[in-house]
């Protein structure tokens, strides 16, 4: 239960040099050069040709699948707990989509649990694209207050033609009981929203941080990088302040000029690094839609999308700590996840050992290893 991972170049993601990290149980305990233990038995790893860094956050993941929007056979699969140690994925976001009556909020609570029995960090957000919002318990405020694993409410669709068509008013409360939520439970109660390619793009949201005491920190905006005018429009939203999010995985959906990894460099380079985030939409659908708005196909995304749009940036000139900001610490703070984000002492034991290439050779989560050498050592139930 002991380890010392041996003289490796940290990105805590602050660049700290070559340190020794030493793990107890599921917590970083220290961060220092040539830690000796006498006495105990310690499982040491070599990590003096690697760099080490936290483990990613994906907070937006379907993890009971979603799509559907091609009738039902179009329905996504579920994600294998192996996608996510491939990816590094040691904390993520569950949420339903689209389809919030075949898949609901309890079969997504349990994947979620699974997932935390076999291995990683999970939480779950309420709701799915419609609102009034689908809840375990009635209620959001007391979903975030009595369920663990709620931390906030989404996917919330605003300006898409799949979307509930949500008014102000609807909105603008749904925002306060999370926020309420949030503040009563000590969580984020962030609402992650859905963006389309509807033309009132942020509108809505940019009307309640104008019109109501809610900080425009409440709210997580995801699909930024969907469309090159909703890029653009959200370029004022970071400028207010507010929270962007890119979302990697990318069907036809995406053309290439809008991969998550150029939107990254293109808000940091603007100086924007500590209010951006990547994240996945791993195993939901990417469906394409006509000018008629038919459906012509699909897509479905996946978790290991983070990682190369992490190293892609990281390639395209992005320097490696603020490309990392982007998929460790600022979703751990923004979704107020304490223990997660940074190699620090106190904090949870997730940490990716990645070679020079940027290849991710081990991953530990939450004290454990499940991949050593590129080599998967733990996979799901039924993997
Ligand atoms: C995006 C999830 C979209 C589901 O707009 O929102 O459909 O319920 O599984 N996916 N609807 C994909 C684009 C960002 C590329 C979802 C999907
Ligand atoms: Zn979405």
């Amino acid at each position: 239960m002991i380890k010392i991972i041996k003289d490796v170049q940290v990105f805590s993601p602050k660049p700290l040099g070559k340190k020794d990290i030493l793990l107890a149980h599921d917590k970083i305990v220290a961060i220092e050069k040539d830690i000796v233990l006498a006495g105990i038995y310690v499982e040491i790893l070599d990590g003096s040709d690697k760099i080490a860094v936290p483990g990613f956050i994906d907070s937006h993941v379907h993890i009971i699948g979603g799509g559907g929007e091609g009738g039902f056979r179009t329905r996504t699969p579920e994600l294998p707990f192996s996608d996510l140690v491939k990816g590094g994925i040691t904390t993520v976001v569950g949420c339903l989509g689209t389809d919030g009556v075949t898949r609901n909020l309890n079969s997504l609570y349990a994947k979620a649990k699974a997932l935390e029995e076999e291995g990683v960090t999970s939480y779950i957000y309420s709701g799915s694209y419609r609102v009034p919002i689908v809840t375990f318990t009635g209620s959001l405020l007391q979903d975030l207050i009595l369920i663990d694993k709620v931390i906030g409410a989404g996917e919330i669709a605003i300006s898409d033609h799949r979307s509930s068509q949500p008014t102000f008013e609807e909105l603008k409360r749904l925002a306060a009981d999370s926020r309420v939520g949030g503040i009563l439970s000590g969580k984020a109660g962030i609402v992650n929203l859905h963006l389309g390619d509807g033309s009132s793009m942020l509108d809505l949201i940019c009307e309640i941080v104008d019109k109501t005491e809610i900080p425009i920190t409440q709210f997580l905006p995801t699909h930024i990088n969907r469309n090159n005018k909703l890029l653009r429009e959200a370029m004022k939203w970071v400028e207010k302040g507010g929270f962007v999010d890119f979302t990697t995985s990318t069907g036809a959906l995406l053309e290439e000029d809008l991969q998550a990894s150029k939107a990254l460099k293109e808000y940091i380079e603007q100086g924007f690094e500590d209010q951006v985030t990547m994240s996945s939409d791993g195993q939901g659908s990417l469906p394409r839609f006509n000018e008629k708005k038919e459906f012509v196909g699909l897509d479905v995304g996946r978790v290991v999308s983070v990682y190369e749009n992490f190293k892609a940036a990281v390639e395209n000139g992005v320097a490696l700590e603020k490309a990392l900001k982007s998929i460790t610490e600022n979703p751990a703070r923004i979704l107020k996840l304490h223990t997660k984000g940074s190699i620090s002492p106190g904090k949870d034991a997730d940490i990716l050992l990645l070679d020079k290439d940027l290849r991710i050779d081990t991953v530990i989560a939450k004290g454990k290893l499940l991949m050593k050498d590129k080599e998967i050592l733990v996979k799901g139930t039924f993997e």
